[in-house]
């Protein structure tokens, strides 16, 4: 696709040959060759070489040394960089989102949506960055003050998913940023393109600022890639996107040595559809929810409770909006499906059908993997929904795929008993006008995931909220409200201004 290497070249990368690029320099990193695929058509786009242990260390080391100067910078200062890194963002919006459209597949909307979020968390962070407060307090003794100072943290792994294969780094190095941190970002092998795209952004607002490029490195590569990060005790806080197993051994292994992590892992995420519920409003929330980005957000809506009593009105308009559902391109507006990532991704869509089918599951609207010309790379499938009840094991476990649960209940109580009862807490929502039903659902003995909506569905988060979930989804909060803390240590302070030395707790020690 001639206009693809167009748009790459317009975003400052060479197709072939582009190599690891770190603190210091472009350069072959001495791994392997990724090749990167698009879903879109199957073409290859281009090979980025993986960084080998040495490359990791030489940008590990760039990091460590940019850090010395990035930190002294003041916290408002580093926020206008920011704010130049958003500016340049706003410029390669639309070859940026096609890129991410292009590498990973969603549709050409949502990969301009994608770059949108990366240009707000821009704008927020550097707000931010005059916003990073501690508090005081009264001190017990006389003529003393306490008071409490964020500090930065050091060098910030980050570790993304290929599923939002920039924005979710950039909640992670903007807000990093401004707290006085450097980054490190090892980007999903199956999206690395974007992830250099973005970086040559920034390395040019670094160069025109007369910083040090070691501020952000990328090194590209695999799970051995993420160990190293993981288990490297120069990296303060390691911040990871994706799977709950990748999610379970990186938080081991930095547990290990002590270190931090911001876990953002899967979502088993429901809809509650109580017998009020406005469905002009409900129907479009759930299908956006269900097979936007076809099924692979971790906040996509997998599992639907519905009441008795409209069950089949549900189910039956669902029928009729997925009858109205054009599968295809993504770069092309009319389409609103695109194809997975990968034949694996098909493969374990196909895995979790079988399964439903063996457990007794009937589809109300049938699954398949679409076949032809339009569908060469082998990515596409058809969303389905399936009707299942909770407890089967492929309902309590995350498939990155437009498959939708259907399942029912008889009163309010059991829908949130049901829609609590998995390993998983990231996002819910409840579509009511009721207001006792709402209030049921947000209260504490409601919804225990991190994210709880009413009257809109379970994706499509602002960035001004913290992101993040409970239970397997790792309990990390990430981008906006206070989620900057997690980038920062904080110091308490005491100062002394008079002449005695009194004692914390009334404590005698005369000598
Ligand atoms: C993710 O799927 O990892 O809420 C992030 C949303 C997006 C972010 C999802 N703003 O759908």
């Amino acid at each position: 696709m001639t206009d693809i290497v167009d748009i790459l070249n317009r975003l400052g990368i060479r197709t072939e040959n582009h190599g690891v690029t770190t603190g210091t320099a472009s350069w072959e990193g001495g791994g392997a060759l990724n090749e990167s695929f698009s879903p879109v058509d199957g073409a290859k786009i281009g090979a980025v070489r993986q960084a080998a242990s040495e490359d990791y260390d030489r940008a590990v080391e760039a990091a460590a040394l940019a850090f010395k100067k990035w930190r002294s910078i003041p916290a408002p200062r580093r926020g206008d960089i920011v704010r130049q890194m958003g500016d340049q963002l706003r410029e390669r919006k639309h070859e940026l989102g096609t890129l991410v459209s292009y590498e990973m597949g969603k549709s050409a909307q949502e990969g301009l949506g994608e770059v949108q979020e990366m240009i707000d968390i821009c704008d927020f962070a550097t707000g931010l960055s005059r916003q990073l407060y501690g508090l005081t307090m009264h001190s017990e003794r006389p003529q003393h003050r306490m008071y409490e100072q964020w500090h930065p943290l050091g060098i910030t792994g980050i570790i993304t998913a290929f599923n939002f294969p920039v924005a979710v780094w950039s909640w992670n190095a903007m807000i990093a940023w401004v707290c006085g941190n450097v980054c490190v970002w090892k980007p999903s092998e199956k999206t690395p393109l974007t992830a250099l795209a973005c970086q040559q952004i920034i390395l040019s607002v670094l160069r025109d600022n007369d910083l040090p490029e070691g501020v952000s490195c990328v090194v590209t590569g695999g799970r051995e890639v993420g160990e190293w990060i993981a288990q490297d005790t120069r990296i303060a806080l390691v911040s990871a996107t994706g799977s709950i197993p990748m999610g379970r051994s990186v938080g081991e292994q930095v547990a290990r040595r002590l270190g931090k992590s911001l876990l953002e892992l899967g979502g088993n995420n429901a809809i509650i559809v109580t017998p009020s519920a406005d469905l002009k409003v409900a129907i479009p929330a759930i299908v956006f929810g269900a097979v936007g980005t076809a099924g692979q957000r971790c906040t996509s809506t997998r599992r639907l409770i519905v009441h008795d009593s409209i069950f089949d009105e549900v189910k039956t308009r669902l029928i009729s909006a997925y009858g109205q559902l054009k599968i295809g391109n993504p770069l092309d507006p009319a389409y609103h499906v695109g194809p997975l990532i990968d034949r694996h991704a098909v493969m374990q869509y196909e895995k979790a059908v079988e399964e439903i089918r063996q457990a007794g599951g009937t589809f109300a609207v049938e699954p398949g993997v679409l076949e032809g010309n339009a569908y060469a790379s082998g990515c596409y499938v058809s969303p389905c929904i399936a009707e299942v009840e909770n407890h089967w094991a492929m309902v309590q476990h995350e498939t990155f795929a437009p498959i939708l649960y259907l399942i029912r209940y008889h009163d309010v109580d059991e829908a949130i008993a049901v829609q609590n009862d998995v390993p998983q807490g990231l996002s819910s929502a409840i579509f009511t006008m009721d207001l006792r039903d709402a209030e049921r659902f947000l209260s504490h003995t409601g919804s225990d995931c991190g994210i709880a909506n009413v009257n809109i569905g379970t994706s499509g988060a602002e960035i001004g909220g913290a992101f993040g979930g409970e239970k397997e989804t790792g309990g990390g909060r990430e981008s906006g409200s206070d989620a900057w803390k997690a980038y920062m240590r904080r110091q308490t302070n005491t100062i002394n201004y008079g002449t005695a030395l009194p004692l914390a707790q009334g404590i005698k020690f005369e000598i």
